[in-house]
């Protein structure tokens, strides 16, 4: 079964992408399996190394939107892109925007490693 932590880098990690293009969500959500049974509406990919990505778990403590204590905003900006359902689009035809950003991030950590496992925000 896949773990919280397999799931994160599954939703959120693409590291080795240097050219976004317009597409790039609508093929990324696709193959990352977010478009199974619905559209996942929101989501962000992180263009940046695993290691640095892991690394926020142990930089600023920062409030979760539901509340939670357990999330960490990243000390640098990070190359991300927001992927968003567009108004009107209706699964299974899952169309989405392609936005590239250079933002904080804020993810949250759980385990023992104490990783990443859910994708808060970014500032
Ligand atoms: P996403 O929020 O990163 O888009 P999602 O599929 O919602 O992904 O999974 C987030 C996971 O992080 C949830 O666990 P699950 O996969 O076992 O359902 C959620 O419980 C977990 N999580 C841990 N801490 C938090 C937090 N502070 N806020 C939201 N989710 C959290």
């Amino acid at each position: 079964k896949e773990s919280q932590a397999e799931k994160f880098q599954r939703q959120h990690m693409d590291p080795d992408t240097s050219t976004i293009t317009a597409s790039y969500c609508n093929e990324m959500m696709k193959r990352r399996n977010m478009t199974v049974g619905q559209c996942k509406p929101v989501n962000t990919f992180i263009h940046e190394p695993l290691p640095d990505v892991q690394a926020v778990c142990f930089q600023r403590n920062v409030p979760c939107k539901n509340g939670q204590p357990n999330c960490y905003q990243s000390n640098s900006k990070m190359r991300i892109t927001d992927c968003r359902l567009k108004k009107g689009s209706k699964y299974p035809k899952c169309d989405y925007e392609t936005q590239q950003l250079h933002k904080s991030i804020i993810v949250a950590c759980e385990g023992n490693p104490y990783v990443p496992v859910h994708f808060d925000g970014s500032v």
